[in-house]
């Protein structure tokens, strides 16, 4: 199927404050290794049983209910329309590579019945609608009215895009209008409990060239942290402060993340100084103080929100996968406002861990938090009741392809390497074409092959790829490959030129910022930027709980195995059991008659964190104390 227009997932083409240009989900095709694996277990079983899921959580049949096509009740929680649009969204993203009949089918079905849905004032949320109209806007803080509208609008968006018909954005259109008379500049202040209509608008905005979205977003932005409060004036709903004199992550975590993205959204159209302190502040706050080693964010179960700095617990980690997704499309968005490798770092860390998490490898069962540590009996699950994160999985993992390049004037900017071909052209209309080779995360070896003419290459050489080097046709490359960077490569490219990646991938015991206390004493394996956890099942021998580190991991092996989780790279080799008796001891002792651990070495195999929970539900540790003793 050909798309009807230029599919990005965020169109920055005309954003006078992004320095990158994307490129269409379209025009990239991923051609194998994990991310393909992923991306097509995503589109072959995940978005069909959302289907499903959709249709017996009764997402789907709501909106044959207030359309009148079918009796019965709106049932399910106030959000539940936005599990449905995400969804939409993913399947959108899924047919610029997927014109599978019934895929299309089913979007066209769905569209069909939320168009019917939608009240002739533009108005649509199945969850106030008939005798609950009366409701309508009644409660910004809690009702996710506009939250919903914007996974509405990003799934009109995708679906324009991919498909080129109009019947779903017209649909978020009338909404957005909506909204712009009562809340735009000469309605009253509101914006929603939930952010994401701020990305969405400005989405829309992109779409349409309609400036009254832009402004619109702006507004709901700006509606935050006023006195009196528009909302409740909590950190919780990020209504403390008006946005520009926010500093700190706080509060719900998916809400700030969203906001932050928006806000980014923002900057890219208007370059305002201020809304760039803001957000470099809270960069810095939330992925140099609040994330976890795997990228997940958000660390208290107690309204799933941001923590203080450095409080992270490994147990009870909240990690919702939403929040990871958050910080993915936060950090995509300040990527392409400057092409800092940093940001892509953060992406790819979520990727490979926090977000690759939250999907179960036959691809029909979900992770809502994403402990660190199990102490055994967590599982996937196939939907919830409140279902947020599966479908933000379906829509991420469709839209991936769209994540791996950007184009800047002259320049083709590699951010993930996975096997995969580029057919894009250049901001200067020049067309180009890449094909890159690799088992990446697995090796570390990448052959990109880049079609004839004069352009640069811009090749990320990742923050913990110490020792990398970049080869062009076998001769080292002139610049050198500095980890935590773009290496650029200039040149009259032609046919049958050849740029060898060589990523050095080596176990490496990581350790944190002693200020997290729950690790101080701890040390977790990374290869590359694959997390590892150890397994309960991976330890014949003994207690998970007793196992420690030993001091000298040089002896880890690391060897792909084709029939272990669909195909990972295990790490094995000796680890150090503690002997002592510890649940016969008391749960404090006087100093003087601790008794340190007796060892006894054992035989372990470290898994990728991503595919934990897959043989069962084993307990799992991620960090390992450090055997430094006596
Ligand atoms: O409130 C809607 C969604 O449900 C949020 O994004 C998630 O964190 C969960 O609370
Ligand atoms: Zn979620």
């Amino acid at each position: 199927m050909q798309p009807h227009t230029s599919t990005p997932i965020v169109q920055t083409k005309h954003s006078a404050h992004a320095c990158l240009k994307p490129v269409g989900v379209a025009e990239v095709k991923l051609t194998g290794g994990l991310l393909e694996e992923r991306y097509r277990t995503n589109l072959e079983a995940s978005i069909p049983a959302g289907w499903q899921q959709l249709w017996e959580s009764h997402t789907v049949p709501n909106f044959y209910v207030v359309s009148g096509r079918h009796p019965g009740e709106v049932k399910g929680p106030r959000y539940i329309d936005s599990d449905g649009y995400k969804w939409l969204e993913g399947a959108s993203w899924a047919l610029a590579h997927h014109g599978d009949d019934q895929l299309r089918q089913w979007v066209a079905e769905f569209v069909d019945v939320i168009a019917a849905a939608q009240e002739p004032d533009g108005y649509l949320n199945t969850q106030f609608m008939g005798e609950r109209t009366s409701r309508r806007f009644t409660d910004l803080n809690h009702a996710h009215e506009i939250y919903c509208f914007g996974h509405l609008t990003q799934a009109a968006v995708a679906h324009h895009r991919v498909t080129g018909e109009r019947n779903l954005l017209d649909v978020a259109i009338r909404y957005a209008d909506l909204l712009y008379r009562l809340f735009g500049p000469e309605g009253r202040w509101g914006t929603c409990g939930h952010p994401e209509a701020e990305m969405a608008l400005i989405e829309l905005y992109r779409e349409t060239g309609e400036k009254r979205y832009l402004e619109l977003a702006s507004r709901m932005i700006d509606a935050r942290g006023r006195k009196p409060p528009v909302l409740d004036g909590s950190h919780y709903l990020l209504d403390h402060a008006p946005f520009r004199e926010q500093r700190e992550a706080v509060g719900h975590a998916v809400r700030a993340l969203y906001l932050y993205a928006g806000a980014t959204d923002l900057y890219m159209e208007t370059g305002e100084p201020a809304l760039m302190e803001t957000l470099n502040a809270l960069w810095h706050d939330v992925f140099m103080r609040k994330m976890y080693v795997t990228g997940g964010l958000g660390a208290r179960y107690e309204g799933e929100a941001f923590g203080l700095a450095y409080e992270l617990p490994n147990l009870r980690a909240y990690a919702e996968t939403c929040a990871a997704i958050a910080g993915f499309m936060w950090n995509w968005r300040m990527l392409q406002v400057q092409p800092d490798a940093r940001y892509a770092d953060m992406m790819e860390l979520a990727l490979y861990n926090g977000i690759l998490s939250g999907l179960s490898l036959e691809g029909t069962r979900y992770f809502y938090m994403n402990p660190l540590e199990s102490r055994g009996g967590y599982e996937r699950q196939a939907w919830f009741g409140c279902a947020c994160c599966p479908p933000n999985i379906h829509r991420t993992l469709a839209s991936l392809p769209g994540y791996l390049y950007s184009l800047e004037e002259g320049t083709v900017y590699v951010h993930f390497y996975a096997s995969s071909e580029l057919n894009t052209r250049l901001p200067n209309g020049q067309p180009v074409r890449l094909q890159v080779q690799t088992d990446y995360p697995w090796s570390g070896d990448i052959s990109v092959r880049p079609s004839a003419g004069r352009y640069r290459l811009a090749l990320r050489v990742p923050g913990w790829a110490s020792g990398a080097e970049v080869r062009v046709n076998g001769h080292s490359a002139d610049a050198e490959a500095v980890p935590g960077t773009y290496l650029v490569l200039e040149r009259d490219w032609q046919e049958g030129d050849e740029v060898q990646v060589h990523l050095p991938m080596f176990v490496q015991v990581v350790r944190a910022n002693p200020r997290v206390e729950e690790d101080r004493a701890s040390g977790v394996l990374m290869r590359g930027p694959v997390v590892y956890c150890v397994e309960q099942v991976d330890v014949p021998d003994g207690n998970l709980m007793e196992l420690y580190l030993p001091a000298d991991t040089g002896g880890l092996e690391a060897q792909y195995d084709s029939s272990l989780l669909k195909g990972v790279v295990a790490i094995t080799g000796s680890a150090l059991l503690d002997t002592v008796a510890r649940e016969e001891q008391p749960l404090y002792v006087p100093m003087h008659r601790y008794e340190p651990p007796r060892w006894r070495e054992v035989q372990v195999r470290w898994v990728p964190y991503y595919a934990w929970a897959n043989r069962g539900a084993s307990a799992m540790k991620v960090w390992l104390p450090l055997a430094l003793q006596p």
